[in-house]
């Protein structure tokens, strides 16, 4: 990581505290407050240093102000990373509930101009744990007051985007289509399972042994996770980790179009770039991606119902087929093409679902 990019940042707010006793570093980055509150999930994972945690937050704060942005809901970006001593799985309950309590201290000193919510390695107890300590959360249980867990409608969305994507590809119905599903977690085993209702074949990678178990009980094909960008198929899904796709990997893909649910599949805009010439068909995870805040915005914010709720995702196809067709009237990679759409529906009015 070139240390440039993490001060090279244009955002509005950075947070950083250190806590010896654990040896954890908290990051908020609040990317922009221009249309409403920042608002993004709070990611647990190890980093190599303090830079790449700061360059990683800001990516991903961004990512949310142009989710927001493109999916016409009004409010901000922002992300929080918590930097971790140790793999998630190897800390303690109480060494996490201290890390926890520091995190919603810090969300709290920011006084509301910032909520968080689940992300990688949190969850919706983690968000009632926060939620004693700060307002600012989205994403509590629903026994809590809370919208749960947004990874089912987040996967709604992904899929009404494959849908789109196959469509607009001219790949027709998902009879007969091959789909590669990268990460069978909580996103990626329900968007697997909708595709293999929807009648398409599913070939699945995840370094978990139960989650591939899982899926091979209901017909999926294994492939090693090393092997997820040299295998054929028609529709590759990064449901996992961000950055999956540089240069070097969209020289080499063997699919027909790209849909995931991960934040930030691009791992330099130049790849979106290589994917466009080669007419691999990219689906911007920012418009993809946005039914988990559909859900928790549309209930916490709006009061939307889950039909209005269900709407609004089903829209996502609807904005990523605008997207396509900007594409190919501007001659612009796909992923610049949503970040005009992006620019043009926050200059114009609102005009949700519902
Ligand atoms: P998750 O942690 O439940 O699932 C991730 C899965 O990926 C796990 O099964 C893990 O074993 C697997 N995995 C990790 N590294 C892998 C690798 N190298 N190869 C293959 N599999 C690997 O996460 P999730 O909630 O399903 O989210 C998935 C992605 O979608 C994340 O990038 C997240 O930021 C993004 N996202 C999620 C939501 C949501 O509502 N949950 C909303 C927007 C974006
Ligand atoms: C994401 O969609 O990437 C998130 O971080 C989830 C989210 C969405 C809206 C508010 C808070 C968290």
């Amino acid at each position: 990581m070139n240390p440039d990019d993490a001060l090279r940042w244009e955002g509005e707010l950075t947070l950083t505290r250190h806590d010896a006793d654990t040896g954890t570093t908290f990051v908020i980055r609040v990317d922009s407050i221009r249309h409403g509150r920042a608002a993004g999930g709070t990611r647990a994972a190890q980093y190599a240093s303090l830079t790449d945690a700061l360059a990683d937050a800001a990516r991903l704060a961004e990512a949310m102000t142009l989710k927001m942005a493109v999916s016409n809901l009004p409010m901000g970006g922002g992300k929080s990373v918590i930097a971790l001593p140790a793999p998630r799985q190897d800390i303690d309950a109480a060494t996490w509930k201290r890390i926890l309590y520091l995190h919603a201290e810090n969300i709290d000193r920011l006084n509301g101009a910032y909520w968080t919510g689940p992300d990688v390695n949190t969850n919706s107890a983690d968000m009632d744990v926060l939620s004693n300590t700060t307002d600012f959360v989205f994403g509590r249980s629903v026994g809590r007051g809370g919208a749960g867990s947004s990874a089912v409608n987040t996967a709604v969305g992904v899929f009404e985007a494959m849908k789109a994507t196959a469509r607009f590809g001219g790949m027709g119905g998902f009879e007969g289509l091959t789909i590669l599903v990268q990460g069978l977690g909580a996103v990626g085993a329900h968007l697997a399972t909708m595709a293999a209702q929807a009648g398409a074949r599913l070939l699945v990678a995840d370094v978990d042994s139960e989650r591939i178990a899982w899926a091979q009980e209901f017909g999926c094909t294994p492939i090693p996770p090393a092997r997820v960008s040299t295998t054929p198929c028609d529709i590759f899904a990064p449901c996992a980790m961000g950055a999956v796709i540089d240069r070097a990997v969209a020289r080499r893909l063997s699919a027909s179009a790209v849909v995931g649910a991960a934040n930030n599949i691009l791992a330099e805009d130049e790849a979106g770039s290589v994917l466009r010439d080669r007419e691999i068909l990219y689906a911007p995870d920012f418009v993809t991606n946005a039914g988990g805040a559909f859900h928790l915005v549309g209930r916490e914010v709006l009061g939307w119902d889950a039909d209005v709720v269900a709407d609004n995702t089903r829209a996502i196809g609807r904005t990523l087929t605008q997207v396509y067709e900007i594409s190919v009237a501007e001659g612009i990679p796909t992923d610049a093409a949503a970040r005009t759409l992006a620019r043009r529906r926050t200059a114009a009015p609102t005009s949700l679902a519902g």
